[in-house]
């Protein structure tokens, strides 16, 4: 299946008259801010967000899983829906690899496929949280962090591994995420496992090459229910700091304790050069890895009005942090989940270049708290939905992707491929 040009051409002919209304309205209505929407459509259009190569099959919860047909089977077939999701919106031009999930087999030919779809391959990540078959150790009580050093050897030897992997497809990041921690009080002498980490990390740091990053992810529980190695964004931090300059702490919306407030740890570790990336996802009460910006659109615009104001370079912001997606999909095609977390994302992007970052300079100086309301607010309400259309429309992407998406059957079309059993790697 593939999405062709003239399938985008007749798509947009029919969505340009009803775009072009409410796109000069907009435009009108920027203008009287004195905005200016190419600079902006410029800015929307250059954002690209990385497909987790384990979410494009249905995922499941401990309860079950329901298959949905038509998942991709390989990494080329992966690859292939990356691809499709990007000639839909433009903005999804990158594919974030999870090891051993997506071993390439020849990385030339994969490579060479992404770029015949125009996708780079963004940050590695490894698996030390599961068993894989034949592995000499087991982590079934850490991996990193193990008591016992060949276990942690081990998941060194494996970091390092998909590193050399990652070196291989043009990646620049490996994100390290660990399972480590303990499920009952007593079980686990906490100072020991985070420091057994730290030397571990500092072992694969060695490795890392001199233009990578390593993401160190954070999460306060699960699959440990009483403590996790890594429980915060502090903790993350500390390692990163200990670690050396290209040692940076990725944030997953989903990973923090209910009412946390994500935008004010996402601005410290800005300002400390430590923000490395994002696995972006919704959540209502704990990693429900829902679709970004479906139930928390107000948080994601706070958290990108952090990120703005924050620096004094958008594009350097676009190129330095790693954007991705870490998303579950058990009930939603995840094709059409993911086209609307990035469609999320760049809605909350644009309405943080919005706020009038002077006049909110201004009012935090009075220290009126009503004032700086209404200006984000004002940004916030603001119906960006036509820029971006125009944004995809430029670049010959489709005006509404998950219409076009539906209008072409995608996924009866992907089913008559691979089939109603076809099951996706992944979690
Ligand atoms: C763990 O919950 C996590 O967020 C890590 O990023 C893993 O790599 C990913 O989910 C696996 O789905
Ligand atoms: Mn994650």
């Amino acid at each position: 299946m593939n999405i062709t040009s003239s399938h985008i051409e007749e798509h947009n002919k029919k969505a340009v008259e009803d775009h072009n209304d409410a796109f000069d309205a907009l435009t009108h209505q920027l203008h009287k801010q004195n905005i200016d929407i190419d600079s902006l459509i410029g800015q929307a259009g250059a954002f690209q967000v990385a497909i987790p190569s384990w979410a494009l099959g249905a995922g499941g919860t401990r309860f079950g899983r329901f298959a949905m047909g038509g998942e991709p089977r390989s990494l080329e077939e992966k690859i292939k829906d990356v691809g499709l999701l990007h000639a839909l919106n433009h903005s999804s031009g990158a594919i974030s690899l999870h090891i051993p999930w997506d071993i390439p087999k020849d990385s030339g030919a994969v490579k060479e496929l992404a770029d015949k779809y125009n996708l780079v391959f963004d940050a590695v990540n490894s698996n030390t949280f599961q068993d894989q078959k034949g592995q000499k150790h087991s982590y079934k009580f850490g991996s990193l962090s193990h008591t016992k050093q060949e276990v942690r050897e081990q998941a060194i030897e494996h970091n390092i591994e998909v590193i050399r992997y990652g070196k291989e497809l043009g990646s620049k990041a490996l994100t390290v995420w660990l399972a480590d921690g303990s499920s009952f009080p007593g079980q686990q002498n906490f100072s020991k496992a985070l420091q057994n980490t730290r030397e571990s990390l500092g072992s694969i740091y060695k490795a890392l090459p001199q233009d990578w990053q390593m993401l160190i992810e954070y999460k306060p529980y699960e699959p440990n229910f009483y403590s996790m190695v890594i429980p915060d964004w502090g903790t993350s931090f500390l390692l990163a700091n200990k670690l050396g300059e290209r040692a940076k702490t990725l944030v997953d919306l989903g990973h923090h304790l209910p009412n946390t407030n994500i935008e004010q740890i996402v601005a410290i570790l800005l300002m400390e050069g430590k923000l490395g990336g994002f696995h972006f996802n919704d959540s209502k009460y704990g990693d429900d890895d829902l679709t970004t910006g479906s139930l928390k659109p107000y948080q994601l615009f706070l958290i990108f009005n952090e990120l703005i104001g924050g620096t004094s370079n958008p594009e350097q912001l676009r190129n330095h942090i790693a954007w991705m997606i870490d998303a579950s999909h058990n009930v939603k095609d995840p094709l059409e989940d993911l086209l609307q977390s990035v469609e999320a994302i760049l809605q909350a992007y644009v309405k943080a270049l919005l706020i009038d970052r002077d006049k909110l300079q201004a009012v935090r100086e009075d220290n009126d708290p009503a004032g700086a309301q209404e200006i984000l607010q004002s940004a916030f309400q603001t119906d960006v939905r036509p820029l971006l259309t125009e944004a995809r429309i430029r670049h010959q992407a489709a005006a509404n992707p998950v219409q076009l998406y539906r209008e072409l059957n995608v996924r009866k079309q992907l089913i008559n491929e691979r089939g109603t059993e076809s099951m996706a790697t992944g979690l």
